[in-house]
């Protein structure tokens, strides 16, 4: 748990927080700011600033949270017609919230590339 990171507060849950989906090492919860019809967030109960800072103990985190993303989508409603995963890096990726996060969006289809 990190100081500061707003993150770190939903998963410990000192900010309330409105999971869909919640196991001992990640949360699932809507973006409060939605970029498609279902937006959520994917996050590891653990602080990692972004994939850049994830380091080899993280591997089987990382091959959880993509494990169960899948499973968050099905429970979302998303799993017939799709979804697009997104990990926001740095400035040029725009990354806001420094606490890695996968974006899960779908609910309507989604042109490539982004802008
Ligand atoms: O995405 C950071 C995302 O985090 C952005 O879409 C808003 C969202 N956000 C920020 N604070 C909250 C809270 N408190 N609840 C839910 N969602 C939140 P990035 O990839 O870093 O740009």
């Amino acid at each position: 748990m990190q100081q500061d990171c707003i993150f770190c507060k939903i998963a410990a849950k000192t900010i309330p927080v409105n999971a869909v989906y919640e196991d001992e090492q990640l949360i699932a919860f809507p973006d409060i700011n939605p970029a498609a019809p279902v937006h959520l967030l994917v996050i590891p109960k653990k602080h990692i600033a972004n994939i850049l800072e994830a380091g080899p103990e993280d591997t089987a985190l990382l091959g959880h949270i993509m494990a169960t993303i899948p499973k968050i989508a099905a429970i979302a409603g998303l799993a017939e017609d799709g979804f697009r995963i997104v990990i926001n890096t740095k400035d040029n990726g725009g990354q806001t919230v420094y606490h890695l996060h996968f974006h899960v969006l779908g609910g309507k289809f989604m042109t490539w590339p982004p802008g």
